[in-house]
């Protein structure tokens, strides 16, 4: 029977020539151009970076190792009595390009549930938070905290060969990816509940052992599976999987690397968006006394926000062109799970009217919604009401996939990231202005 980790090494030893070959025979191939616009544009749409971990298609939306979401959730083996799968699963396909059998999963799960014990220095670090602090802010802290326990770390400094790089990495990635449900888990029962803590349990799977620690109930746990999948790869350019990808770039290990990236995804154009969603809605319901609002008053409260120079939260997208798919499974499983819930109507209403506005306002690419729109209407659904906490669920999600991304980058050699800046003068010249 093999282990993860040898089916991983059998995966990178048939990857690596062809890494190789396209470096050796095939380096001054031009793949793409840049302008002016995208230099100033935050590089949208240039082609420079790899990954096979996943691909976002603009119109389709994104397929991990070539699957589907749909695909994904229907091919991955599934914990008894739940329609979702097991996370860990997920990462087995993120990593190997393979879907695995039952007996696969089974032996990640057993991996993740033995490297859960989080240090008691972590609970001390989250104790000491001064009150308000942000839970990503936390998050972030927390995760920096364990740097100190970095295999690679203790082995780079012995004169680790090059070639081992991804295995230590992999090491510390199933350290780090077991125990954030756990530090999660505590940082919302500190933050918001202040009762004695769930303790976790050891033979449940991540989905089912967070919603345990979190204390909600069935389907919470299917909830929380649907919730890391569907967060946990989006390609390679995206503001968080870049900042870890860049930061691990320099062999910082993978605790610098997740935390530097959980601080990018805590901005409000990126995961953030998910809770501002809610904060928005809130406003709304505030301001119609909790009633359905009409088309008509919707459009108006979607009006005003533009009006003010703000953005509509959960909608737009920097590649897609059509309704994420993420969105749609998750207003798949609300219609299923919560279609008389207030706030699903709300942000039902908003997909009626927020993309006919956001046309006619005529700025954003995409007028279409993006998975933010509905991930915290079935977290309020389920009593998770405390909307600056989803963008650490978010977070959870998306250290999967980039753990998955740095292994393969450390396996395959990719290099220090170091693009090039020039001046504004230098564009100039180029515009041939100067
Ligand atoms: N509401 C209002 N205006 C919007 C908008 C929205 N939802 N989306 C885009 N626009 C505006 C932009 O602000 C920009 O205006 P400007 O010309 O005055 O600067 C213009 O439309 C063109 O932007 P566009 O090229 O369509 O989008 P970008 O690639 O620059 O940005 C994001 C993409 C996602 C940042 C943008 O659509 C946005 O701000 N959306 C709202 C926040 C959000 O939901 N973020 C989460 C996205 C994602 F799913 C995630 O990372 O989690």
């Amino acid at each position: 029977k093999k282990t993860l980790k040898q089916t991983l090494f059998e995966k990178i030893k048939e990857h690596r020539p062809r890494t190789k070959r396209l470096l050796k025979e095939y380096g001054d191939v031009v793949v793409d151009q840049v302008t002016i616009s995208q230099i100033i544009g935050g590089m949208r749409g240039l082609k420079s970076l790899v990954t096979d971990i996943s691909y976002l298609d603009p119109d389709e939306g994104i397929r991990y190792r070539g699957f589907t979401l749909e695909e994904v959730i229907k091919g991955l083996p599934k914990p008894k009595g739940g329609d979702m799968p097991y996370v860990e699963g997920l990462f087995y396909l993120l990593l190997t390009g393979d879907i695995p059998n039952q007996e696969e999963v089974m032996t990640v799960v057993d991996e993740f549930s033995k490297r859960r014990i989080v240090p008691r220095y972590v609970y001390e670090v989250i104790d000491s938070f001064p009150c308000c602090s942000h839970p990503m802010a936390i998050f972030s802290t927390a995760i920096l905290t364990l740097n100190r326990e970095s295999v690679f770390n203790r082995q780079y400094h012995a004169g680790l060969n090059k070639k081992e790089y991804w295995d230590a990495t992999y090491e510390d990635s199933l350290n780090l990816l077991a125990k954030l449900p756990e530090i999660a888990a505590y940082i919302y029962n500190k933050l918001y509940r202040q009762g004695p803590r769930i303790q976790s349990n050891p033979n449940l799977d991540m989905g089912a052992n967070f919603a345990h620690m979190m204390g909600v109930a069935k389907p919470y746990d299917d909830v929380s599976r649907l919730h890391f999948i569907i967060h946990s790869d989006h390609e390679s350019g995206n503001v968080s999987a870049h900042t870890g990808h860049l930061v691990a770039s320099s062999l910082s290990d993978i605790y610098l690397s997740i935390s530097a990236m959980i601080n990018g995804l805590a901005g409000p154009l990126h995961g953030l968006a998910n809770q501002e969603v809610l904060r928005w809605l809130q406003e709304v319901m505030d301001k119609m006394d909790n009633r359905v609002p009409t088309k008509e008053e919707m459009t108006q409260f979607v009006w005003d926000t533009l009006n003010s120079g703000q953005v509509i939260p959960g909608f737009g997208h920097a590649v897609l062109r059509k309704t994420d798919p993420r969105y749609m499974l998750q207003r798949e499983f609300s219609l299923k799970h919560l279609p008389e819930d207030p706030i699903f109507k709300y942000a039902d209403m908003l997909y009626q009217v927020v993309p006919d506005i956001l046309k006619e306002h005529g700025k954003a690419k995409n007028p279409w919604p993006n998975v933010d729109a509905q991930s915290g209407v079935i977290q309020w659904h389920y009593g998770v009401t405390e909307y600056d906490f989803y963008t650490v669920l978010f977070g959870i999600g998306r250290s999967i996939g980039i753990c998955a991304n740095v292994i393969w980058d450390r396996a395959l050699g990719y290099p220090l990231e170091r693009p090039k800046s020039i001046t504004t003068d230098m564009l100039e010249k180029i515009a041939g202005i100067k």
